[in-house]
């Protein structure tokens, strides 16, 4: 039989999720029939997820309901009606209008709204630097990423993501459910407990998927991390447990860290996290005691999030420090700031002058992960990249005040449904004079937009997939693209990511600051050091991992990159920043009570008695995308919250009801899910939720408003925001639930 020519298998590093897993993709006629996972890729080693299962990735890469055209507002904002456009005069119109605002207001007038990092997000801070606006705010503030300034202040650097899974003898999963976040993760974590023998603690409110293998289960009251962290630190130096050479060697404020950990008692802690004070004794022993241990970052488990963000990154980090767990194999290894001497190219920041980054919105408010904290820690640690404060960001956007923001570009966002205060994101985005999406989809972000343009998908285009959360310095996996545009049937003109920022960088004449006119010239610049091109790199190297090196502070003459050189129990430079701004953010962790509390506000917590976590994560939805009609979809058609059965026989509520969730900002319905997962004084209430095949056009915006819980998370600056970071809350949160009548 004559061989079939057509059919060829290319490699791809899939970005469904954060973890890029080695693919293997076969094409027939140009186009994709199968996706398996790669067996020579080192991190995933052939695994993929249900996302990539079953074919399931066909209803994405070949969806009926992506973008086709580049696509210009035709009627009012809002209204849903558009007109397809060339590419030619999208990217020249919008660089017209750029061009014009910055004249008229001032650089600083364009806004960019950053997503869960999903493409190469270095660009979009190359093109904002150029063109002169510090105002690049994004969900990271919430994510990761004020765990990128606070792990470097307390270690000048950071390991929260460069856990040792594989290698710990005991795991910590603090507010971190991989089984349903990451999967290639969890599964490290059941190889290593099953052979290894290694023990799991799991700290959540509910007893989710991993709380079912936990050796140690804590379930937390939402929202009181940071008191248990200061509980366990308390047993761990009341018992002597800490790492004594570590701790006299390395670390700096221990004797300010004792007499704050002094106040903090496992019966204090009780009664406000819930967890029974023998409970945390038990955990604080078995994390000091089972080494090495690893404790990854967990959004939820205070982590970036609430009023208490900072308090809990900082105590967190202080646990793995008086443990000796840092740095050490089967612990959470350290990264150093790499010396890529590229990194002023990519990011761009010294082309921004300090005249403008002194614009930045929230400087002087939320410092932490502005410039203003930037400054302070970016030579240690320079790939930080600083954000502006979305929430105040909406607010000027209104307001005008003390500056317009009149422009914004959202790539690989949607800050309609996946930021709190949706009400006003809208009434924000109404405001504008220019907004520009770049996305697969129509999202209700894209449909206030002047501007919504088709991007290309990983399968589309030149990538690098870095995997996160895998304990290597760098991991690198470069593939050219899988599909060209139109090829296999496919009708979509799409750019890249990449294309995107050049053509409009090279219509406002900043051609020449980029590496040429496609992603391939890009990926040629970041490989340059390798001595070959992209191409090469791919074929030849394929995936590229750099082990990091344990117990760095060991070798002569090692300091760690914080002003002390050591590690700071006690920051030195939040001290500074106090010193600057005359503030008086605290340089040890605390616990504050979060403002819905009835400790702090029990009126209100008498109408709205039930701690709410929203966003706990589920299969196979990512945040707010594959919501369209299709095999995704199928899995999981409508929203859903769980509920303790007592609670809800309380309410009069059945399986499957659907229900109201409300407080003070308004209501949303989700169908209950009885379950004692959750405590009975506890809902967990599903995110992201809008509808793709509903109506476009304003009020309904793709039904958002009916069951998207971001439409009522209170955003308020003055009260639900942490001091230093600007975090604002996911859970921990009140509100109150009652059946829909018929009708509704
Ligand atoms: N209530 C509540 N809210 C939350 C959370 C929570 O737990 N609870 N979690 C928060 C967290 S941790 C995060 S990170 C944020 C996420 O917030 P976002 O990242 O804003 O949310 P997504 O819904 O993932 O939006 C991503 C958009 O980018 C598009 N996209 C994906 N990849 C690409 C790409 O490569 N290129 C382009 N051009 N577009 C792409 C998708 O189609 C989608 O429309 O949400 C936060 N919001
Ligand atoms: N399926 C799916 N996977 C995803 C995403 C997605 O949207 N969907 N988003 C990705 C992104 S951007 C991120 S940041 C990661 C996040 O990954 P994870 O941190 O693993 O995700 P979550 O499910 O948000 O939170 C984990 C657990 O924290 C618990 N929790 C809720 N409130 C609290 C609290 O106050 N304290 C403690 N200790 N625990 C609490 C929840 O019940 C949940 O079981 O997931 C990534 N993976
Ligand atoms: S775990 Fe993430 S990267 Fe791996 S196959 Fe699933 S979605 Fe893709
Ligand atoms: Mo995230």
């Amino acid at each position: 039989m004559a061989e079939d020519t057509t059919k060829e298998v290319k490699r791809a590093s899939c970005f469904l999720c954060h973890l890029n897993c080695g693919v293997l993709c076969t094409k027939e006629d140009g186009r994709i029939v199968k996706i398996e996972g790669d067996p020579e890729c080192p991190h995933n080693e052939g695994f993929v997820c249900s996302r990539l299962e079953q074919d399931r990735w066909k209803s994405f890469e070949y969806s009926p309901y992506r973008l086709k055209k580049p696509l210009k507002r035709a009627g009012e904002r809002g209204s849903g009606k558009w007109e397809e456009i060339s590419w030619d005069q999208a990217f020249d119109e919008i660089a017209e209008r750029l061009a014009e605002l910055r004249d008229k207001y001032g650089a600083e007038t364009l806004a960019f709204f950053e997503g869960t990092y999903r493409t190469q997000s270095n660009l979009h801070y190359k093109f904002t630097n150029l063109f002169g606006s510090p105002n690049t705010g994004g969900a990271g503030t919430i994510c990761y990423s004020s765990d990128m300034w606070l792990e470097p202040c307390t270690y000048g650097g950071f390991c929260s993501d460069k856990s040792d899974w594989k290698r710990a003898d005991l795991i910590v999963l603090w507010g971190r459910n991989p089984a349903a976040s990451e999967l290639l993760n969890w599964k490290w974590v059941t190889d290593n407990m099953d052979n290894r023998g290694a023990k799991l603690i799991v700290i959540d409110p509910r007893y989710c998927e991993v709380a079912e293998r936990a050796d140690l289960f804590l379930r937390i009251r939402p929202g009181t991390d940071a008191a248990l962290a200061l509980a366990m630190i308390n047993v761990i130096i009341e018992e002597d447990l800490y790492d004594h050479e570590f701790v006299d060697e390395w670390c700096y404020g221990f004797d300010q860290l004792r007499e704050r950990a002094a106040e903090w008692s496992p019966e204090r802690a009780e009664e406000i996290t819930w967890v029974p004070a023998d409970k945390i004794r038990q955990a604080a022993r078995m994390y000091a005691t089972i080494k090495p241990a690893c404790m990854p970052w967990g959004e939820k488990g205070g982590d970036g999030h609430g009023v208490n963000a900072t308090n809990t990154i900082r105590a967190k980090a202080i646990l793995r420090s008086i443990t000796g767990n840092i740095d050490k194999i089967g612990g959470d290894q350290l990264t150093m700031p790499e010396d890529r001497g590229d990194t002023d190219r990519t990011y761009e920041h010294v082309s921004l002058s300090q005249e403008q980054r002194d614009k930045m919105v929230g400087n002087d408010r939320f410092p932490g992960l502005t410039f203003k904290g930037w400054d302070i820690i970016s030579e240690a640690y320079p790939r930080f990249y600083p954000y502006a404060n979305a929430p105040l960001i909406f607010r000027q956007m209104i307001s005008g005040d003390p500056y317009p923001i009149k422009a914004c570009i959202l790539q690989a966002s949607n800050p309609m449904v996946g930021y709190p205060n949706t009400k006003l994101i809208q009434e924000a985005f109404k405001n504008l004079e220019l907004f520009v999406v770049h996305d697969y989809f129509m999202t209700p972000s894209a449909a206030l937009a002047d501007y919504v343009l088709p991007a290309a998908t990983w399968l589309e285009r030149c990538s690098m997939g870095y995997p996160t959360m895998d304990v290597e310095q760098v991991s690198m996996n470069g593939t050219m693209p899988v599909v060209e545009r139109f090829e296999g049937g496919a009708d979509v003109d799409f750019r890249d990511d990449y294309q995107f920022w050049y053509e409009i960088s090279k219509r406002l004449g900043m051609a020449d600051k980029w590496w040429g006119p496609s992603y391939e010239d890009f990926f040629d610049g970041q490989v340059g050091h390798f001595g070959m091109k992209f191409n090469d790199f791919c074929e030849n190297i394929k995936y590229l991992r750099v082990p990091n090196k344990p117990e760095k502070y060991k070798e002569p003459g090692f300091k760690f990159l914080t002003p002390t050189g050591k590690v700071e129990l006690y920051s030195t430079v939040i001290e500074k920043l106090n010193e600057e701004l005359d503030g008086d953010f605290d340089p040890l962790p605390n616990f504050v009570y979060p403002p819905d509390f009835p400790e702090v506000n029990p009126e209100y917590a008498e109408e709205y008695p039930l701690n709410m976590i929203t966003g706990a994560r589920f299969m196979p939805f990512y945040h707010s995308e594959h919501r369209q009609p299709g095999a995704y979809r199928d899995l999981h058609p409508e929203p859903w919250f769980q509920i303790h059965p007592d609670k809800a026989m309380e309410l009069n509520i059945a399986p499957g009801d659907w229900c109201w969730i409300e407080n003070y900002m308004g209501r949303i319905k989700q169908r209950a899910n009885l379950t004692t997962t959750v405590d009975p004084r506890v809902i967990s209430v599903q995110h992201d939720w809008w509808f793709p095949e509903r109506e476009e056009a304003e009020p309904s915006l793709f039904g958002l408003y009916d069951s998207s819980i971001n439409t009522i998370m209170p955003d308020d600056p003055d009260k639900y925001l942490d001091p230093l970071m600007g975090a604002w809350p996911v859970t921990g949160v009140h509100a109150k639930v009652y059946k829909c009548e018929e009708q509704e």
